[in-house]
């Protein structure tokens, strides 16, 4: 372990007057100073327990700061002081001899100033997160069989897979020309399903997704998790889990699928890079009016059969890929917007009031007469969603897919 500390100190400055600790005066110079004890106790001899409590004052003085007023409000000073509170933290835990639960609390430490922080010193909370998985031991070995055979028994019932009728289903098409895409598709913003263009992602060849690969790659990571049917539930909730605490929860439980978790997030492939290499950006994007890949948003959405993004519209143009298990999706044009019923609030403007595969003819008598179109998306395929285009979506089974907002 006295290594492990040797490896967190080659990438931290090597010494005090190479460490970095510049704000703007947003950050009151009482901060400040504790922030710069916490460096001169980094590089010192001081108790670690001091550094530890020292460290922790720096994060509850920034976590409130995180949390007051809305998101949006919140200063990037303040999140930068946050993840310099964590990258201390992190040091102090793992300065002597650490447990494996100390290591552990490390890797959460450095997921929450992934988070909610703001990037400090080339990413480095990126880099000890990933030195620090090393040391934790696989802890898929030895669950593979249980979980193999969970994984086995996930078998569709016919009744889930709904029968969609020639008229309305998404057309399909084998890997288009870029031109045939932009012509047929993009222009005129026609849904379609691409087949034959993510063969070559290793998520679907060399690396496949299963249970198991994601608890091996992620397994002690903290990542937020979406708790409840849908997203307009009054019941419905976020909360913070590791990857593998959301597999043992929610897609291994043995509950029925009473409890439904969504891990449904923007910054997964930005906090776990790793699964990043496992995808690829499909080349059709080029056709946008964004420059670079940074201007591509990329979401995943993995959870149990039954969970349901309730009917919405998105902003953006969005190529909806499937890797793991399978999807039913509804498509609705947004020409038909006045016949969905969109919530009156400005939070859920872009969400439907209708349950779609339910819904309310009384409350809403004009919905049966928007014309729709259908899919099941399995593994390999890539639906393309124009923009603005409304779309439900329900995992029929076990399913991670990625979607790729594009302009
Ligand atoms: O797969 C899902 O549950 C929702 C996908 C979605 O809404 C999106 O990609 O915009």
């Amino acid at each position: 372990m006295a290594e492990l500390w040797a490896r967190i100190s080659a990438v931290l400055p090597p010494d005090e007057t190479h460490f970095p600790l510049q704000f703007s005066d947003k950050v009151e110079p009482s901060v400040l100073e504790l922030l710069r004890r916490c460096r001169r106790q980094l590089y010192g001899d001081s108790a670690n327990s001091g550094r530890l409590l020292l460290a922790q004052v720096i994060l509850d003085l920034s976590w409130e700061k995180l949390n007051t007023g809305t998101w949006r409000h919140v200063d990037k000073e303040w999140r930068r002081v946050y993840s310099y509170g964590c990258l201390f933290k992190v040091a102090a835990l793992c300065r002597q001899e650490p447990s494996p639960d100390a290591i552990l609390q490390a890797v959460r430490t450095c997921d929450m100033a992934l988070l909610m922080g703001a990037a400090i010193m080339d990413n480095v909370l990126q880099v000890l997160v990933k030195l620090l998985q090393s040391e934790i031991k696989d802890p898929a070995k030895g669950e593979d069989e249980a979980e193999c055979t969970a994984a086995k028994k996930l078998k569709l019932e016919p009744s889930q897979v709904p029968v969609i009728a020639d008229n309305v289903s998404v057309p399909r098409v084998t890997c288009p020309s870029l031109e045939s895409f932009r012509t047929n598709h993009l222009l005129p913003l026609r849904p379609v399903i691409l087949e034959g263009i993510t063969a070559h992602w290793p998520a679907l060849s060399q690396r496949p997704w299963s249970i198991e690969y994601l608890r091996s790659v992620a397994g002690c990571r903290t990542v937020p998790v979406e708790v409840g049917s849908r997203y307009t539930d009054e019941e419905w909730s976020q909360t913070l889990l590791t990857v593998g605490e959301f597999i043992d929860r929610y897609i291994l439980s043995k509950d029925g699928g009473k409890s439904l978790g969504y891990l449904a997030q923007h910054q997964l492939f930005d906090q776990i890079p790793e699964l990043k290499e496992d995808i690829c950006i499909p080349d059709y994007c080029c056709l946008g009016e964004g420059g670079d890949d940074d201007d591509i948003t990329v979401n995943a959405w993995f959870g149990p059969g039954g969970t349901v993004s309730p009917l919405h519209q998105d902003p953006q143009q969005n190529f909806l890929a499937q890797v793991v298990g399978s999807k039913y999706v509804r498509l609705y044009s947004p020409e038909d917007t006045d016949k969905l019923y969109p919530h009156q609030s400005q939070l859920l403007h872009n969400t439907s009031q209708v349950e779609v595969e339910n819904p309310d003819e009384l409350r809403f008598p004009e919905f049966a007469k928007a014309p729709y179109q259908e899919c099941v998306l399995r593994p390999g395929d890539v639906l393309f969603i124009p923009v603005r285009h409304w779309h439900y979506v329900r995992s029929l089974e076990l399913s991670f897919s990625v979607s790729f907002w594009w302009s």
